[in-house]
């Protein structure tokens, strides 16, 4: 497979090459994309040295997949571009995930909805993925109602300037701000800009991208937070399902659902960590107890990795998937 990294020298796009190296991913060729400021740098990928090429270089090199992840703009612009030239592109990017043109795929869950025809596919953003990961098999058993969600989002979801802004804040130091205020010691309730009904867009991201994905009758609301932590991001949910459940029965299911890993023992201080998470591909679950303020209801904590499950290897399990089954 002659494969593209659109963003390969971005915080995500080096997760991206070292996903892709790890699982053995059948790369033929590989083409790293970049902006022209990061034209011609060289990247090291299964032990070979590549330049790093522009745009216009890449979509003329015809790649069988792109992967990209290079902001909302680049990728409205130049997805489709790489499209009409018979590429097929796996996005990271929020500019396609709510087109209804476009599906918007956590493996585990609906990759069955691909097709041969889907030449922009969207990757969801890291904090519905590592959600609906847990939310979709117990939907299936117990029918998802209500949800509420609060995250705790890693630094590393904003990019390389918000950890410089924490690293310099340690230091004593005062210099570019990725945020409106000091993140160090701090925890903001503001992920990505505010939108007209007083939610962030990482907020209704949750919302909006969790009813395209699992079922549009479930009613989310959410509050996502940044925290000074660089291993992934955790989140606080709360389930009220149309029907009772049993405990255990949720954590069996939950065990059962491939690349989700349950933590979950108090007597052992169990539970899923941010810490612990960093650099790994599961969605770990954990604090599984009955919400006993109302029927039906469920509190869990979720943690993964955002640049990984949350980015990098949602994309390429995509990627696999379309060379497992011929869609590319
Ligand atoms: C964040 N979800 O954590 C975003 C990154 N795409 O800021």
């Amino acid at each position: 497979m002659k494969v593209a990294v659109v963003g390969a020298t971005g915080m995500v796009g080096q997760v991206m090459l070292k996903v892709l190296a790890e699982r053995r991913f059948p790369v033929s060729e590989l083409i790293p994309v970049a902006s022209e400021r990061s034209v011609g740098k060289e990247i090291e990928f299964n032990g070979k040295a590549y330049k790093v090429i522009g745009l216009e270089d890449a979509v003329a090199a015809r790649p069988d997949i792109a992967l990209f992840s290079a902001g909302g703009d680049t990728s409205l612009e130049w997805a489709p571009r790489f499209a009409e030239a018979g590429t097929t592109v796996i996005d990271n990017s929020s500019a396609w995930r709510m087109d209804p043109t476009k599906k918007l795929v956590v493996p585990e869950i609906n990759a069955d909805q691909l097709t041969a025809n889907d030449k922009i596919i969207a990757n969801p953003n890291c904090s519905t993925i590592q959600m609906v990961m847990a939310l979709a098999p117990l939907h299936k058993k117990y029918g998802v109602n209500r949800v509420i969600v609060s995250t705790y989002q890693s630094i590393t979801g904003t990019g390389v300037k918000a950890v410089r802004q924490l690293e310099n804040e340690y230091a004593g130091v005062k210099e570019e701000m990725a945020y409106p205020y000091p993140i160090h010691r701090n925890a903001l309730p503001h992920c990505d800009v505010f939108e007209e009904n007083g939610y962030t867009k990482e907020e209704m991201k949750l919302v909006r991208e969790t009813q395209k994905i699992v079922d549009k009758n479930i009613a989310v609301t959410a509050t996502a937070v940044r925290i000074p932590v660089v291993g992934g991001h955790s989140e606080s949910v709360n389930i009220e399902f149309a029907n009772d459940f049993k405990l255990n029965e949720v954590r069996g299911i939950l065990n059962e659902t491939p690349g989700i890993t349950v933590q979950d023992n108090p007597d052992t201080n169990t539970y899923p960590m941010p810490a612990f998470a960093e650099g790994k591909n599961e969605v770990f679950v954990g604090r599984i107890r009955r919400d006993e303020s109302r029927p039906n209801t469920l509190n869990m904590w979720i943690v993964a990795d955002n640049l990984r499950k949350g980015a990098a290897t949602n994309a390429v399990q995509i990627a696999e998937y379309l060379v497992e089954n011929n869609l590319v």
